[in-house]
């Protein structure tokens, strides 16, 4: 190796290291730590009776939320867990599976919405990589275990919406329907490219309103209840 390609591997690796959305990283944060230790717990004291897992950022963990109603009629009884953490992206998804949140866990679905807080950071690309590398992981934890994976949720304005198409375009196609199944929320969530059903949306554009995850449960329902039975 002459002195150019040390410099230029040790530059890939620091690039890796300012993060890649298919290597796993955790997040430096008090906060986001005890979530993942809250979730470790949940898993410690629930893996046998879990069997949907809801897996995602803040829009997953929303339905502790503003999805609080929808959630307590229709999947409570269900025996499905919420793994949603607030800013996650698809590389803290992969260190929160390697690190335990899915051990001795059985599932037989996992519901995944994952990605749009790449977007700033990452081309859709690499974002659609890094939700690969998820469904490989979540393959390697329960290879019993379906995924249902799920559009990413329109944004506005265009310029991100089409970042988001762009996603949603990649990551349809890794769909096989016997492990991994797609399901496409864009036409029940936006107008037009760029322009959201406001009704669904909070004032940030990115979060959902109860009436957001109503629709969420409605559009879902004839795919998960086949999904889990
Ligand atoms: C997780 O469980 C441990 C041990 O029971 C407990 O000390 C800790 O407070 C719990 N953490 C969270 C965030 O729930
Ligand atoms: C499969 C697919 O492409 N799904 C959505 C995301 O983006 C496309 C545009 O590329 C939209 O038409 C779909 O709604």
């Amino acid at each position: 190796m002459n002195f150019f390609t040390v410099l230029a591997t040790i530059t890939l690796i620091g690039l890796a290291q300012a993060g890649s959305p298919w290597i796993a990283e955790p997040r430096n944060l008090d906060w986001w730590k005890a979530r993942h230790q809250g979730l470790l717990n949940q898993t410690k004291l629930h893996a046998a009776e879990e069997k949907v897992i809801f897996l995602g950022d803040s829009i997953t963990e929303g339905w502790s939320n503003h999805g609080k109603n929808v959630w307590k009629q229709h999947y409570e009884n269900r025996h499905s867990f919420n793994y949603g953490i607030g800013g996650d992206r698809t590389e803290h998804i992969l260190w929160r599976i390697a690190n335990g949140e899915l051990e001795n866990v059985n599932a037989k679905l996992v519901v995944l919405m994952i990605g749009t807080n790449n977007i700033r950071l990452h081309s859709s690309k690499d974002i659609a990589k890094g939700i690969h590398a998820i469904l490989d992981a979540l393959y390697s934890k329960m290879p019993n275990a379906k995924v249902l994976l799920l559009s990413v949720l329109p944004r506005q304005p265009e310029n991100i919406d089409s970042i988001v198409h762009d996603i949603n375009k990649s990551i349809s196609q890794y769909a096989d329907n016997k492990r991994v199944f797609w399901l496409d929320l864009t036409t029940n969530f936006e107008v037009t490219l760029g322009l959201e059903k406001a009704e669904l949306f909070l004032p940030d554009h990115v979060h959902l309103t109860e009436k957001g995850y109503q629709m969420w449960q409605k559009v879902m329902e004839p795919t998960f209840s086949k999904l889990i039975a």
